[in-house]
């Protein structure tokens, strides 16, 4: 930190993301009106101490005219906000093309699309390009804004060429990267056409970190093996330069959601929800409708379920919580249709005049429905296919203080390699397993139910996502100072 007139200064950081954590709604030429979402990584990085944090990223809205861009600048700035501004063509084959259409499901174990499997190919070379020229434009607002000493934090698996555009910009920029997502087996990383160019764009940073130690792992084993780099128990070494890479957990803000329950409105609303599923054991599901969240695998369990348990058919409710995502993408709007015939298949075969097994809601909820729901639920299945961590996992369980309900985890999530000693994991490709899990849970008998439950509470409560920022900002310190001491040898 810097001095000033005897006083230490805060620390300054730069939050590189995407999306910046606003959403953006023009009302008049030069008029916008601004709604912050009190999301994960904003709590997180409120709750670190000493750092005075700017975030810099997209609005998620297209601003073609200058006027409307120099007004969401300004309103922007009251958030502590920096907006990047990309046009619809690049978002197209940045975002759309690149990043959700190839990353993100390579990085999830889904592979290449098909028809993009030749890196000579016309639009995979083109939403390459795109997607470098948009990492640069990110990496020219940074540049405007950076001050000696300031230390910049890039996320996910959208800005993994930002640490090469930042340092060749900067040498002595103190860059940081972290990925949301899982970092996939080498030998999944092999087949991308542009694999050499990302990690050594990624390895241009100074610190490396990831959900888990397997993914680091991973990302070890695709530079020693693609790149013909040197691992070291520390991170890469390329000709002297060491990259550290390493694991930093994620977590939640947990008091918020504690305080939230004991709101009076909360209470009010899980007194409806008991009285509503009087009588039924409560399951719930809430992810994203995203194919890695394994949302038809979890509903085909839980109809096995029902089939091979005739006792539990009037007992137990799945409530299934679904946001739509990405719903202009064919596959997704096939994922959607896939999922309500299921759903509709199950209901009439097993829902009676009065009741239906699956209640199966296509949004998202409002922060204090679902805390009062998380409350209410006696099981709550988790089973994505993949999954960087999963917090809705660590959501339930920090709603779970008084009921003590029971967790169904994929062993596939970040999360099991924390919470796997107090869930149940499973292997959510194998219906069977999940539906003997499912009739386990709900039998479970209330002293193993409260000892897992203490296990997972103590993780959640103490693992903090304020802990996770101030210690990767901590660690990102530390590594570049060792690496200029090095220097200096
Ligand atoms: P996501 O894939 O978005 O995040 P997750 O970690 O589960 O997955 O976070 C989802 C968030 O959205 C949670 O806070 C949850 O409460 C909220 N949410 C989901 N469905 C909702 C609904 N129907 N209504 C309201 N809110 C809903 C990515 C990675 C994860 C990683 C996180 C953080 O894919 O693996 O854990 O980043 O690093």
């Amino acid at each position: 930190c810097r001095a000033s007139e005897g006083k230490p200064m805060k620390q300054r950081l730069l939050v590189v993301a995407n999306r910046l954590p606003v959403s953006a709604v023009r009302r008049g030429e030069d008029s916008w009106s601004l709604d912050i979402s009190a999301g994960g990584l904003v709590s997180a990085l409120l709750g670190v101490r000493d750092v005075d944090a700017k975030w810099i990223g997209w609005a998620g809205v297209n601003v073609p005219d200058e006027v409307g861009q120099r007004a969401l600048t300004k309103a922007l700035a009251e958030k502590r906000c920096i907006p990047v501004f990309l046009d619809e063509e690049i978002v197209h084959q940045y975002y759309n093309g690149y990043c959700n259409n190839i990353l993100w499901p390579l990085f999830h174990y889904l592979g290449l699309p098909q028809e993009e499997r030749l890196a000579t190919t016309r639009s995979f070379q083109s939403q390459f390009d795109a997607y470098k020229r948009a990492n640069q434009m990110f990496a020219d607002v940074v540049n405007q804004h950076y001050e000696e000493g300031d230390v910049v934090w890039c996320h996910d698996y959208h800005l993994m060429f930002l640490p090469k555009c930042l340092k060749d910009f900067n040498r002595r920029m103190k860059v940081g990267w972290f990925l949301h997502t899982p970092f996939p087996s080498s030998e999944i990383h092999r087949t991308l056409p542009s694999r050499s160019e990302l990690l050594k764009s990624v390895l241009a940073a100074d610190l490396v970190g990831f959900h888990t130690y397997d993914y680091a792992r991973h990302f070890v084993s695709a530079c020693t093996r693609i790149l013909g780099l040197e691992g070291t128990p520390e991170g890469v070494e390329d000709q002297g330069k060491l990259t550290r890479v390493a694991a930093f957990p994620i977590g939640i803000d947990s008091d918020r959601f504690k305080r939230a329950l004991e709101l009076p409105a909360v209470k009010v609303h899980i007194n409806e929800l008991t009285q509503r599923f009087a009588g039924r054991k409560v399951m719930l599901g809430v992810d994203r409708l995203d194919m890695i969240k394994g949302i038809p695998q979890k509903i085909l369990a839980f109809e096995k379920f029902l089939e091979e348990n005739p006792v539990w058919r009037d007992k137990v409710v799945l409530l299934q919580i679904a946001v739509p995502t990405r719903t202009d993408v064919p596959e997704y709007q096939k994922l959607t249709s896939q999922v309500h015939e299921i759903v509709g298949r199950i209901n009439g075969r097993f829902g009676t005049l009065t009741a239906v097994p699956i209640h199966h809601l296509d949004r998202s909820l409002d922060f204090h429905a679902l805390c009062a729901l998380y409350a209410v639920t006696d099981v709550a299945l988790v089973t994505s296919l993949r999954d960087g961590m999963n917090l809705v996992s660590y959501e339930f369980v920090a709603c779970q203080g008084a009921k003590k309900g029971v967790l169904i985890l994929s062993e596939f999530a970040g999360a099991a390699q924390s919470l796997g000693a107090g869930a149940l994991l499973v292997n959510p490709w194998n219906v069977t397993e999940v539906a003997n899990s499912i009739a386990y849970a709900l039998n479970m008998p209330a002293d193993e139910r409260e000892k897992r439950h203490r296990h997972n509470y103590a993780h959640v409560t103490t693992h903090t996502a304020q802990d996770w920022a101030e210690t990767f900002v901590s660690e990102l310190n530390d590594t570049v100072v060792e690496a200029q001491l090095r220097t200096r040898q």
